[in-house]
């Protein structure tokens, strides 16, 4: 088993990239369903940094093609700081969102860790949307919609230069699981720079267990494992908290099973939590769910395995 470093909760209260208000309650809610407790009762050393903060949510329609950009780019920047300076200690960050435009500032600040390291990077994408829109083919203009776009080179220069160079992320080192939501203008994007997705078409055509072997195919003991764990990923009946729910999502099983296949490479090294949204759940049983799937994330199974 994965002798983890220590783990630091880094919180993120804002919803300025999505299209309906809470995730801002994201952070407290997974505080609520006690996920510090549940990792350090685990063995794990866990210290929660409280929460950053930056810019309210104006609640305004998009500019250009862009809800909130100015806002969208302050938080990522908090982000990308908090989140590089505990990789630079050593430590596992674990990003409790907000919404998923959060990915941006996150993953390129892994991204940086990684290429100062000399380490490979494969990015485990979890959630029912591809999030690979842009400004010209947004549907919304909700930058929550754009983060693996922006992380490939492909958004607006504040956000594809956030880390100075870009692209932040090569396709390559991109694994989507889960999606069936994608817009037509994405669509085509995604199979113009050759994404790896493993939709749920897929899943249900070959099971969950082999659609993670090939998307964990390749990771070996240089490799950084960066999860970015959407919650609309889970099926709407057992994680009603989210803002986009889309039917046809995997089960608790299913969902258990990717958790326990991460977990069993030992390589995961950071973790955003993403898109929960209390205003949605009832008596914070999404929380308490994701709070489960990352203890398995983190090791806990039922048995012992040779
Ligand atoms: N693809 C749609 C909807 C969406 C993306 N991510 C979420 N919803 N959570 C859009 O607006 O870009
Ligand atoms: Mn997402
Ligand atoms: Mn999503």
């Amino acid at each position: 088993m994965q002798r983890f470093p220590p783990v630091s909760l880094i919180g993120a209260p804002t919803d300025i990239g999505a299209g309906h208000r809470g995730a801002s309650m994201g952070p407290e809610a997974l505080r609520v369903a006690r996920l510090g407790e549940a990792l350090a009762a685990r063995g794990l050393e866990v210290v929660d940094r409280g929460n950053l903060s930056g810019p309210h949510n104006p609640w305004l329609p998009p500019v250009d093609g862009y809800r909130h950009l100015a806002e969208v780019v302050a938080w990522n920047r908090a982000v990308m700081e908090a989140v590089g300076a505990e990789l630079a200690q050593g430590r596992l960050p674990v990003l409790l969102g907000g919404d998923h435009c959060l990915a941006v500032g996150s993953i390129t600040a892994v991204a940086a860790h990684c290429r100062q390291a000399g380490r490979k990077l494969r990015v485990l994408w979890l959630d029912a949307h591809a999030d690979f829109n842009t400004s010209t083919i947004t549907p919304s203009g909700n930058v929550h919609g754009m983060p693996v776009a922006c992380l490939c080179g492909h958004g607006p220069r504040e956000l594809t230069h956030l880390g100075g160079t870009a692209p932040a992320l090569d396709p390559a080192q991109i694994r989507q699981i889960g999606i069936r939501s994608v817009d037509p203008g994405e669509k085509k994007l995604v199979h113009d720079v050759g994404l790896d997705i493993y939709d749920m078409r897929h899943i249900d055509e070959f099971g969950m267990r082999r659609a993670m072997e090939e998307a964990l195919d390749g990771v070996d003991g240089d490799t950084h494992l960066h999860v970015s764990f959407d919650v609309d990923f889970l099926d709407p009946s057992i994680a009603p908290g989210v803002g986009t729910t889309v039917k046809g999502g995997p089960t608790y099983r299913e969902a258990q099973l990717v958790m326990e296949m991460i977990a069993d490479t030992g390589r995961l090294g950071s973790l955003d939590i993403v898109e929960l949204n209390p205003a949605f759940d009832h008596h914070n049983q999404t929380a308490e769910l994701a709070v489960d799937l990352v203890e398995s994330l983190f090791g806990k199974s039922t048995l012992m395995r040779a």
